[in-house]
């Protein structure tokens, strides 16, 4: 045996019993899951692990292939050292800080309308729904207790755990009105958690906007209310224009609506507006570790789930790529089938679904014709190919990665976009018959 091929140890097995062996192993990987810890990974991605850590040593003894090593270190962060995105909310008491909670997740956790305790210090808190889960630090309002300690407070909650991001929540209706004050105190308490990793980045928020004129029509969705959007626009600017000044920043602002009226579990009315965009400023704002749990987590983030599962088809893609054009002596599809696997389970996972072996084991039935021609396929056509002296080991790469490419993209449409079976196996030969985007397939100069 070469070198390479005991470098890969585990993978190393013949190519007829991989595919039952990925099928059961993307199983184990999406297994239902809790994270309580930051540290320890959780325990259903030990085989993601695994197969993720056997890949990096194999790419190692590729030449030029340290972009896709990158790569994929950060997709090991985001699967496996993943943990829940820690959120933390300011604002003047009645803002909505706790309706944007309830709103972001779509449940009814935090209390609304209720006058903060001003004698109990703030504390991190985590919004879970079956599964989906926020580190949340809800303030009581700057203003309200009055109580000179009251910021100090504050800002041990903020240190006692960095923020990845901060929410700064003003009323469509008092984006002008002494709005200085509140983003003085906010700039002192950013300041206060600025460290060695720099100031938390801050996503400025606007809410109730269906309290600005016209307000006769003030249920969502405003796309074609012109008068609407005009006002939310001139309230954008307006904050804009005062936090600029005030504090130097030029902040993302994002103008939402999170009245919902609930009845037992269920919203009766659900009036969220723009909650997409401000969960995929949010995003922006994360370290990769939490993209995978804030994509789950945040009920309106269809914009998110869709960027966090395409990055993880695209990892893959760039992976099989390499792998594909080596001409080191190993099966293929040794490396290729788990990998895939591994970019199925976590596109599932960030689906938000309620996990279980039977999202990937009824998908995999449902396209199982389709993949299983195709894989064949690829494999003849690859063989072929690298008979050609010179350009075989590169098509190759190009047919592997295509296989990837077309596997990631169906599943996408299927779990993230909701595409039917259907749908999903028409995307797959689409794909495949287009192949990735070239900036996925470039060897590495
Ligand atoms: N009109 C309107 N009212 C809202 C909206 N979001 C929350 N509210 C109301 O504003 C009040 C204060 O909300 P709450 O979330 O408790 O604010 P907090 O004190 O900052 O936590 C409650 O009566 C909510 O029902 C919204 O988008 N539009
Ligand atoms: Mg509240």
């Amino acid at each position: 045996m070469t070198e390479a091929t005991g470098s890969v140890g585990r993978l190393n097995i013949p190519a007829v019993c991989v595919r039952s062996l990925a099928v059961s192993q993307a199983r184990r990987t999406i297994a239902p899951t809790s994270m309580a810890s930051d540290q320890s990974p959780p325990p259903d991605t030990r085989d993601a692990a695994q197969t993720l850590d056997d890949l990096e040593e194999l790419l190692k003894r590729i030449p030029g292939a340290q972009k896709v090593i990158n790569e994929l270190r950060d997709l090991r962060a985001l699967l496996v050292g993943r943990r829940a995105p820690r959120v933390a909310v300011l604002g003047r008491r009645g803002s909505g800080k706790s309706s944007l909670g309830n709103a972001l997740l779509g449940r009814e956790l935090l209390t609304v309308g209720a006058v903060e305790d001003t004698t109990v210090a703030p504390t991190w808190i985590d919004l879970a729904v079956q599964g989906r889960q926020v580190r949340w630090l809800d303030t009581p309002g700057l203003r309200a207790g009055a109580r000179p300690e009251r910021r100090e407070e504050i800002a041990r909650a903020l240190q006692a755990e960095r923020p990845d991001v901060l929410l700064w929540l003003f009323k469509a209706s008092q984006v002008d009105a002494g709005v200085d004050e509140d983003l003085a105190e906010l700039v002192v308490l950013r300041a206060a958690i600025t460290g060695v990793d720099g100031p938390v980045p801050v996503v400025v928020v606007i809410t109730k906007v269906d309290e600005l004129p016209p307000t006769e029509r003030r249920a969502p969705p405003y796309d074609c209310d012109t008068a609407k959007r005009a006002a939310i626009q001139r309230a954008r600017d307006a904050l804009r224009g005062h936090v600029q000044r005030v504090t130097g920043l030029e902040l993302p602002i994002v103008a939402v609506c999170t009245w919902q009226r609930f009845v037992e579990e269920s919203a009766v009315t659900d009036w969220r507006w723009n909650l997409d965009a401000l969960a995929m400023e949010i995003h922006q704002a994360l370290p990769v570790s939490a993209q995978i749990e804030a994509a789950r987590a945040f009920e309106r983030a269809r914009t998110v789930r869709r960027k966090v599962a395409m990055r993880l088809v695209g990892t893959a893609t760039s992976v099989s790529f390499v792998v594909g054009a080596t001409p080191l002596p190993i099966a293929d599809l040794a490396v290729l089938i788990p990998l895939q696997s591994t970019m199925l389970a976590g596109i599932v996972y960030a689906s938000g679904r309620s996990l279980g072996p039977r999202a990937v084991s009824e998908w995999l039935a449902v396209m199982g014709a389709t993949v299983g021609a195709g894989v064949g396929l690829r494999e003849a056509v690859r063989a072929a190919l690298k008979l050609i002296p010179g350009v075989g080991a590169t098509i190759s790469g190009a047919v592997a990665a295509t296989g990837t490419w077309a596997l990631g993209v169906a599943a996408v449409r299927y779990f993230i976009d909701g595409a039917s079976a259907i749908e999903a196996r028409a995307d797959f030969v689409a794909a495949a018959a287009e192949g990735p985007p070239p900036d996925l397939t470039k060897p590495d100069e």
